[in-house]
């Protein structure tokens, strides 16, 4: 089908998830929107976070998506059911992904989760898990200086393993937790922090990369691929400063993004 794949973020974080969606479906066309005028979503009340959110989806549907994929862990938490029940496309949002991968992964059913204040009370990820598997044992914690760490630019050396190790220090009592979701847009960028952090044993899951997997089958599974010869022409909208975000963007995708503009919701 020659419809793009709408993505929706709070901001920039959403790029992470972006990059891998186009990495593992290269023929399929991309539309990114993400709200950094309003970032951060993990912060805000639910009720907000559902009303910004619904603002972003209106803004896509003018471009006809085939599908909506909700890259934001936050906006999942909050909004997914909501979503699905109300669109025609599919709807895939980043927490069942990462919540299946992670117990098909754990040996022992010992399974963390760490987010954003909004991911972790919002307890979508324990709902999810416990939803696919009743016997889990889920160790949530909000990790709310982690966002702002990665914004820095702090991905590495010992300022961030300390805020790290901080920030991870509730699961030190916890024994043989096998498991850990990444489940904010962020973490993936300090993965190799916190894999140091949490020790060799435990297992990272980005829910990430476990999206773009899911969107791939769907995308098979409802006869939506694409499949002529054009080129994807991706584009990139922006609720923030334009040239801010072009400097994230093209520095995490390596080259110039031809189509990046700045809107009004
Ligand atoms: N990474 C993120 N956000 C930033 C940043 C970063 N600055 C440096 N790096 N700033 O998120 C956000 C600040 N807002 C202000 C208002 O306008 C929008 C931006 C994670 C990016 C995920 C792709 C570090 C950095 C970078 C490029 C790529 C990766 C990265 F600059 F971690
Ligand atoms: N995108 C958000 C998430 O994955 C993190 C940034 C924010 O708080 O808006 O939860």
């Amino acid at each position: 089908m020659d419809q793009p794949i709408g993505v929706i973020d709070s901001g920039v974080g959403g790029l992470t998830v972006a990059k891998e969606l186009m990495r593992q479906l290269p023929r399929e066309e991309f539309i990114y929107l993400g709200d950094t005028l309003r970032c951060p979503y993990g912060s805000r009340p639910a009720e907000e976070v559902r009303i910004y959110t619904w603002e972003m989806v209106n803004f896509l549907m003018q471009y006809r998506i085939k599908m909506l994929v909700v890259a934001c862990n936050t906006a999942t938490a909050f909004v997914l059911d909501e979503l699905k029940q109300n669109l025609n496309i599919p709807v895939v949002g980043v927490i069942q992904p990462g919540a299946r991968a992670a117990i098909k992964t754990s040996q022992n059913l010992k399974i963390g989760v760490i987010g954003t204040t909004g991911t972790i009370q919002s307890k979508a990820y324990p709902d999810v898990l416990r939803d696919i598997h009743s016997e889990i044992d889920v160790y949530s914690l909000a990790c709310p200086q982690l966002v702002p760490m990665v914004e820095k630019g702090m991905l590495s050396g010992g300022e961030a393993e300390k805020i790290v190790e901080e920030s991870l220090s509730p699961f030190k009592d916890i024994q043989d937790m096998d498991t850990l979701i990444l489940g904010c847009t962020h973490y993936p960028l300090i993965r190799p922090v916190i894999q140091k952090v949490m020790g060799e044993e435990v297992t990272i899951i980005s829910s990430g990369e476990e999206t773009a997997r899911d969107v791939s089958a769907i995308l098979s599974y409802n006869d939506l691929l694409y499949n002529g010869e054009r080129k994807p022409s991706h584009k990139f909208f922006t609720t923030g400063n334009l040239a801010i975000f072009q400097h994230i963007a093209n520095s995490w995708f390596g080259y110039q993004l031809p189509f990046v503009k700045s809107v009004r919701l």
